[in-house]
């Protein structure tokens, strides 16, 4: 079976340039990329498996082709579950393990990331848009609603007043559109969408990796935790980096005048 998913994990060039980023692509162009429970099952296992291995930093995720990042689960899969499949497989959990993946993931989206599509993309922890990107919940066109967050993450994104109108009609948001409402962390010539993910990956990746973890998990939590909690994680993180040996490189480099060289620890 032709694989569903492809991975890179560029080996160091010369000019380190990519050191510590992983590329993963979703590779059903032929469909837009659409989202089977296969795709999905494949997606994660190589998400979990990037999230352990030491060489790897910083993932960026992006579809096949110029079409599409994702247009959504594949509807031909979709239209033949019924309450107890959708229950008794629940291949939607897996949503939740793309969530859990601790390093930093950055979503490139050219065309289409719409539905399960959007979702991904909002479950990424940035999103560089290509010009041609157009993101939308048209899951109301089908006869049902957003399944894997669209109603929430979107909705934290750009607000209630937008996303409803988004779900209600199953309209679709351009890149700049979506860059004002800050669904998108930038938006870049079309072509350009993937180099600049990279690119904005592995000046992550050279960045502190225990304090990248810690800023990561704690930025995600201001989604979730009322303010007090949140400022108390925050503040137990920053403390706990104080035991790294990063902290203390860094430091001495500032004062020292010097880069600094990380370890990791
Ligand atoms: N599922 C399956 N096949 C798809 C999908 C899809 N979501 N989207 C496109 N395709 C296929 C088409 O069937 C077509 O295949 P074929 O050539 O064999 O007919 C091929 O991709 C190219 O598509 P089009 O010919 O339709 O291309 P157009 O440029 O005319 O239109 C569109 C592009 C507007 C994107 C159109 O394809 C479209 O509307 N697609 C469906 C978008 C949609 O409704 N997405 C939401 C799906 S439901 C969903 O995501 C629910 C998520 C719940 C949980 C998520 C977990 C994954």
């Amino acid at each position: 079976m032709t694989p569903l998913v492809r991975v890179t994990l560029p080996a160091p060039s010369a000019s380190g340039d990519l050191d510590g980023v992983a590329l993963v692509v979703i590779d059903r162009p032929d469909v837009l990329n659409a989202l089977d429970f296969a795709l999905i099952e494949a997606l994660t296992d190589a998400l979990e498996v990037l999230d352990r291995e030491p060489a790897c930093r910083v993932i960026v995720l992006t579809g096949a082709g110029d079409r599409a990042f994702a247009a959504g689960a594949d509807i031909k899969e979709l239209a033949v579950q019924s309450p107890t499949s959708l229950t008794v497989d629940d291949d939607f959990h897996r949503w939740e393990r793309i969530k859990r993946i601790r390093k930093p993931l950055i979503a490139a989206v050219r065309g289409f990331a719409l539905g399960g599509g959007c979702e991904l993309a909002m479950t990424c922890d940035m999103i560089v848009a290509g010009e041609d990107a157009q993101f939308g919940q048209p899951e109301i066109k089908l006869g049902v609603m957003p399944g894997a967050g669209g109603t929430q993450r979107l909705t934290r994104a750009i607000g209630k007043a937008r996303a409803m109108e988004l779900v209600l009609t199953g309209r679709m948001l351009g890149a700049r559109e979506a860059e004002a409402h800050g669904l998108v962390t930038s938006v870049v010539p079309s072509e350009a969408t993937v180099p600049a993910a990279l690119e904005l990956a592995a000046r992550i990746a050279a960045m502190p990796p225990v304090a990248v973890l810690a800023a990561k998990a704690a930025v995600n939590r201001a989604e979730e935790l009322p303010l007090e909690a949140g400022l108390e994680f925050e503040r137990r993180s920053f403390y706990l980096l104080f035991d790294t040996e990063d902290q203390k490189e860094g430091m001495a480099a500032f004062r020292e005048k010097r880069s600094p060289t990380w370890r990791g620890r």
